[in-house]
């Protein structure tokens, strides 16, 4: 179904909802999209999120459920868990985790006690996620948390994190970050884990299609557990895959997941995450992954060619972090609102190694990434426009306090030029493209 169908047949009901679904397409078809987290997931997922799945409830696993009329959700849950399993390489797959948050918690609920498990993670202002032991998460309040984070150059140090795991044993050993632009060393975090007698989780949730797609290594097999979101380099609905290695590791997440955690599965999601792993199967899909890598590494050397300091001194994935304060003496919340209000969407975010006061709502620089645009078929020489743009738009925004009422703009007329250019920019590029 085409987006304007969509919105026809809300209307149809809803003209409120329609208008807000029809501003929110145009929005995602005028931006240029760059939150690395984000994509657009292909008029089939769509389309398959709202299938007759979505009517059907029913708790437990195929073949062990608690409904009847499970004949067809029974095999298509099936049929997800083996195209996941095949993707990934890994033995065992859930398919029933709503999101990552959830998912790391079913893994951290298979196999610690609260308030006795240790887990061992990326600091979040380096990278980290919340569920890796932020102390604003649950995760941080109910385990005791040993953070590494990355060394002067913004890169992991693996004898650092080696010394640090010996030291500090945790039950868990994760790997996986939202805001790490270079290759994870697999290998050597499975054997430092096993060093440490803990187990091994990689959250990929960032890199899970770089990897079906060949543009990233692949946790297997060095590391015990997998989790991911499917809606990111994946392209897929919003949800969350777990893979294992051992089938005793296998059955525990099960079990913490449901009954542990979650009631009924989402069969729409994850129907159309069947969908997606199907699409990534694809040497279409494997030609996008190095698309999106290239794309990224074409951005960051556009950026540091106009002086722009660059986080670890480039990338090796779909990521990439500016210190904007550093570059230009812009905080990257005042960067990102600017580049909002001129079609360029990103996302505010923490370096490693910037100012030692920086928040995470007030932080140093901004993160990018080429999944959507990569999607939209941009390629290596679309971005030095790109770059182009967000130069242009840090020239014009203003520095130190801004009086209330004023605006971020020091020339309002140059912003509006701006946006007119973004915006001829991004019509030549559909919001579906497959290549
Ligand atoms: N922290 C989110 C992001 O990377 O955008 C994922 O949970």
């Amino acid at each position: 179904m085409r987006p304007e169908d969509i919105v026809a047949t809300i209307r149809e009901v809803d003209p409120t909802m329609a208008d807000l679904v029809a501003k929110e397409d145009a929005r995602q078809a005028r931006c240029i999209r760059l939150i690395p987290s984000e994509n657009y997931a292909s008029p089939a997922v769509r389309a398959t999120l709202a299938s007759s799945f979505t009517n059907k409830y029913g708790e437990g696993y195929p073949g062990k459920r608690y409904y009847q009329g499970q004949e067809f959700t029974d095999e298509m849950e099936v049929l997800v868990q083996k195209r996941a399993c095949e993707l990934f390489g890994y033995p065992h797959a859930v398919v029933q985790g709503l999101s990552g948050a959830p998912a790391n918690l079913a893994v951290y609920a298979a196999f610690l006690k609260p308030f006795e498990g240790k887990i061992m993670a990326m600091r979040l202002d380096h990278g980290g996620h919340l569920t890796h032991g932020s102390p604003v998460s649950v995760t941080g309040q109910w385990f005791e948390i040993g953070a590494y984070g990355c060394n002067p150059d913004d890169v992991l140090d693996m004898d650092e994190i080696r010394r640090q795991a010996l030291e500090f044993r945790p039950d868990i050993l994760v790997c996986g970050y939202t805001a790490y632009p270079r290759t994870i060393d697999f290998e050597a975090f499975g054997k430092i884990a096993q060093e440490a007698g803990a187990i091994s989780l990689a959250d990929v949730s960032h890199i899970a299609g770089l990897i079906a797609g060949g543009a990233h290594p692949s946790p297997w097999p060095h590391i015990d557990i997998v989790t991911f979101t499917t809606h990111k380099t994946l392209r897929g609905p919003r949800a969350a895959l777990i893979l294992a290695k051992s089938e005793e590791h296998y059955q525990k997440v099960e079990k913490a997941l449901f009954p542990g955690m979650q009631g009924g599965p989402h069969f729409n999601t994850i129907a159309a995450i069947g969908v997606a792993l199907a699409e990534a199967a694809t040497p279409q899909f494997q030609a996008y992954t190095h698309g999106v890598v290239a794309n990224a590494r074409a951005l960051a050397a556009a950026l540091m060619e106009r002086d722009y300091h660059v986080s670890s001194g480039g990338t090796d994935n779909h990521l990439l972090l500016v210190d904007t304060f550093r570059s230009r003496k812009l905080p990257g919340r005042r960067v990102a609102i600017a580049l909002e209000q001129v079609g360029l969407v990103l996302n505010f975010n923490t370096v490693p190694n910037a100012r030692p006061d920086q928040k995470p709502l007030f932080p140093d620089g901004v993160r990018m990434g080429t999944p959507s645009v990569t999607s939209r078929g941009m390629k290596p020489e679309h971005m030095a426009t790109i770059a182009d743009f967000f130069d242009r738009c840090c020239a014009i925004t203003k520095r130190g306090k801004i009086e209330k009422g004023t605006g971020v703009f020091a020339d309002k007329a140059a912003a509006d030029a701006l946006r007119e250019d973004v915006f001829a920019f991004t019509a030549q590029f559909p919001t579906f493209t497959y290549e």
